[in-house]
């Protein structure tokens, strides 16, 4: 069967109602997020988005008549030690794309959507359908999982294979350039942030509970991963709180939250902590907040930090990745050296100091508007219109 395209709509058509499956992991971590924001932007746009993933990702709990749920249906069988995820949810995009007649593949997080998708890809022009794979690196898959030996081959291969590759930072990009044999040009698209949901709030009442007596309030959130270094967000908070009053709030789960509570619990500095597990609506939290705590060993972009300063939450933040193409020295924050954790301190106190901390509030919601999703999202629009013409043109189209 000779190579065609999905859909007989011609190209001008194609521009205004383009379909696309986004392939993602629907937990809270930042690449479902950014996902799922992306598709519910484009849906504003009039793009059909079919959502392909394993549950209903968290934040697609609303109705939109451009928005589609496909759940990946992946079952075990008594020989498997694991069910085999990878090849239920290449079948579903085999499935999706020509039922749907999607025009392309987007896939966030390379493992292991871009080699599920290369082989769904693959099975579809065998069907005389024939659409581009477009492969988004969020960070760990490139920093931390993907470079280890057990995935190394198989990621450099897919990240390879993708029609277009783009990554959340010049930092993610050059460690994809390091780790990986890349031929591939990559776009560097940065996460963004929804301005109209994430902006300071009014939530004093919620601000009075937490701080009667008018402490300063230092918040982070994150899914309590090693990477994430919290025991240098107790050290930092001790640190502050010995000079300054103040209270933190700890948002998020992981494997790492037993640990840290413990750890609190044997400093004695639980009277002043309180973890909040996950929160939907974080923004309200963030709203009340005076200074954001961000001291990752690995971060590829940051987009918690984002959320903070949308909020006019400064930021104090290690120097890993892309976290300085973000939070920027003196402005919106301080950016320190990783573990520093006096440097740290130090900037906290200058920060949270009266006739310092609007200045930063300011700087901080400045540098957030950068990165406003009305700026961001025409770029993943072009990286689409680009891929698709030059797959016409590799069709002859
Ligand atoms: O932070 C995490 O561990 C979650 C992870 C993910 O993929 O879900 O986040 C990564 O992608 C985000 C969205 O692009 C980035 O903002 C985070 O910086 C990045 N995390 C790391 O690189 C550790």
């Amino acid at each position: 069967m000779s190579p065609c395209l999905n859909s007989d709509r011609t190209p001008h058509n194609r521009e205004l109602n383009m379909k696309i499956g986004i392939v993602c992991y629907p937990t809270y971590g930042g690449s479902g997020v950014i996902a799922t924001e992306l598709g519910n932007g484009l849906a504003k746009k009039d793009y059909k988005i079919h959502f392909i993933t394993y549950s209903q990702p968290a934040r697609l709990d609303f109705f939109n008549e451009n928005l589609y749920y496909h759940e990946v249906d992946f079952r075990n069988y008594p020989l498997f030690q694991y069910a085999p995820y990878e090849l239920a949810l290449a079948s579903k995009m085999v499935e999706v794309a020509q039922f749907e007649q999607l025009d392309l593949l987007h896939v966030h997080y390379a493992i292991p959507h871009a080699s599920a998708a290369f082989m769904a890809r693959e099975i579809l022009k065998t069907k005389g359908i024939n659409i581009p794979v477009i492969t988004t690196l969020h960070g760990t898959d490139i920093t931390l999982v993907g470079k280890d030996p057990s995935y190394e081959p198989v990621v450099t291969f897919s990240i390879n294979q993708s029609n277009a590759v783009t990554a959340v930072s010049e930092s993610l990009k050059q460690d994809t350039y390091e780790h990986f044999d890349v031929n591939k040009d990559i776009y560097v698209i940065p996460n963004f942030i929804d301005l109209k949901r994430f902006n300071k709030l009014s939530k004093d009442h919620f601000r009075k509970a937490i701080c009667p007596d008018d402490e300063k309030l230092i918040v982070h959130t994150s899914n309590f991963r090693k990477v994430k270094r919290v025991e240098d967000v107790l050290a930092v908070f001790k640190g502050v709180n010995a000079v300054v009053k103040c209270k933190l709030l700890l948002v998020g789960d992981g494997p790492e939250r037993t640990r840290i509570e413990n750890l609190c619990r044997e400093t004695g500095d639980c009277n002043d902590i309180r973890f909040l597990g996950k929160l939907e609506a974080v923004e309200e939290v963030l709203s009340v907040s005076d200074l954001f705590l961000m001291p990752s060993e690995k971060e590829s972009f940051g987009l918690a930090a984002l959320e903070a300063m949308a909020c006019e939450v400064p930021v104090i933040s290690s120097d890993a990745g892309g976290i300085p193409e973000l939070n920027i020295d003196g402005e919106s924050g301080f950016v320190c050296k990783i573990g520093d954790v006096k440097d740290m301190t130090e900037k906290a106190l200058h920060v949270l100091k009266d006739e310092n901390l609007s200045r930063f509030k300011k700087g901080a919601l400045n540098r957030a508007k950068k990165f406003d999703i009305h700026k961001i999202l025409p770029m993943y629009e072009e990286v689409y219109e680009q891929t698709l013409a030059e797959n016409m043109k590799t069709l002859g189209v």
